[in-house]
């Protein structure tokens, strides 16, 4: 079976294991717990993956994968079901750019995490953590405004990677309340929680392995 270099606290993973839900390809991929240190490179993991990141995924026959959108295309050709990147070049344009929309909050949120938590309090920087909320709070307006398009086409990896971000602010920026003021956002994000796929892959403060 491909092995998932995988954690419930990533949203990245996340992203990736949404994907292999919808594709029908959730059991046919093994998980191993990995701690990916943003300060403290995993030397295991960078023997397959030199970026030391997950997700990486070790396919039995084929090279290693990583990153979650090399994944997510992967799960798309392998499995079953509605495709996540539509075979139309158009369609596939917008699915792919609101995938990077997604994949962008959630490099935000993980740097403003960084700075805030990991970092020595006395090296952060304040003007650094106002950009991240500025940028965080810029997108999620631009999605309150961009729900009705969202809604006018057939559920793709644009969605999902916007509605993974969504959840993983949730998960670590709920005082940011981002449905403040944006009700039609908070009721598409409710219809996207209720998809089998997003309730199987729950983010969780698990005990990180050593
Ligand atoms: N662009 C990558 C980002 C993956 C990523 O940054 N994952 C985090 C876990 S949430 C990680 O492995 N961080 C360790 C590090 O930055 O060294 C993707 O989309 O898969």
């Amino acid at each position: 079976m491909p092995l998932l270099h995988w954690s419930p606290r990533s949203p990245y993973v996340r992203k990736v294991m949404v994907a292999l839900h919808e594709r029908g390809l959730a059991d046919k991929v093994e998980r191993v717990r990995t701690h990916a240190d943003p300060l403290i490179p995993h030397e295991d993991l960078m023997r397959i993956n030199p970026l030391s990141k997950i997700p990486t995924l070790e396919l039995e026959s084929g090279p290693t994968l990583y990153d979650s959108h090399v994944i997510c295309a992967w799960a798309d050709r392998q499995g079953q079901g509605p495709r996540l990147l539509p075979d139309d070049p158009a369609a596939r344009l917008i699915a792919e750019r609101d995938e990077a929309l997604g994949t962008g909050i959630l490099d935000v949120a993980v740097a403003w995490l960084v700075e805030a938590k990991l970092r020595p309090e006395e090296l952060r920087s304040d003007d650094l953590l106002a950009v991240h909320r500025r940028k965080l709070r810029s997108v999620a307006d631009y999605l309150e405004g961009y729900v009705a398009e969202l809604r006018a086409r057939t559920f793709d990896l644009g969605h999902l990677t916007i509605g993974v971000a969504l959840a993983y602010l949730d998960f670590r920026f709920a005082a940011e309340d981002w449905r403040a003021g944006r009700p039609r956002l908070a009721e598409w994000h409710a219809g996207f929680s209720a998809r089998p796929s997003v309730r199987a892959t729950e983010f969780k403060d698990d005990p990180r392995p050593r």
